[in-house]
């Protein structure tokens, strides 16, 4: 189905979300690299650049985190990467308009 690459902002430790996402995303047959929990945005950087997936899942469960999810998305297009990768986001305090 393809590759994602999923994994929690820096400064956060929740992952019980991500991990069912990432499980389901796996049963439904796609190929899964997560990075676990506390990723500052040079991690993202890196694994998209040696996994090279479709999709880039990023997840913060605190209002204090979300923040990084710019930071991320932010250096992506600096690096002009952005148009590589779907990115999905998720967390319980998101909404659409932040999305
Ligand atoms: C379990 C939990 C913890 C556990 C986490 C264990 C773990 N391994 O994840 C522990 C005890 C460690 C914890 C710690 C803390 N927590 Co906490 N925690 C929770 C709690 C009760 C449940 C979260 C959860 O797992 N929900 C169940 C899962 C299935 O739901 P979910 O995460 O929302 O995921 C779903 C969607 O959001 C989405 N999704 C999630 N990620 C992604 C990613 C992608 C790509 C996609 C597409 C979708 C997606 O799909 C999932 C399935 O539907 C929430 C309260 C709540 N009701 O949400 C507080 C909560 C998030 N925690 C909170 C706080 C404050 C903390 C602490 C700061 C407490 C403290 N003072 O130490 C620390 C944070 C430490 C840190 N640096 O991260 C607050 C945040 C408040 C805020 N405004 O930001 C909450 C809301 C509780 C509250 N009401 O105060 N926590």
């Amino acid at each position: 189905m393809g590759k994602i690459v999923i994994a929690t902002v820096k400064g956060d430790i929740h992952d019980i979300g991500k991990n069912l996402v990432f499980m389901m995303m796996e049963g439904a047959g796609f190929d899964v690299v997560d990075l676990g929990i506390n990723n500052p945005v040079e991690n993202y950087i890196g694994t998209l650049e040696t996994e090279k997936p479709d999709i880039l899942g990023v997840s913060a469960l605190l209002t204090t985190t979300m923040p990084h999810m710019r930071i991320v998305i932010d250096r992506l297009v600096e690096l002009q990467m952005r148009d590589n990768y779907g990115v999905l986001v998720g967390g319980a305090p998101l909404n659409e308009e932040f999305r």
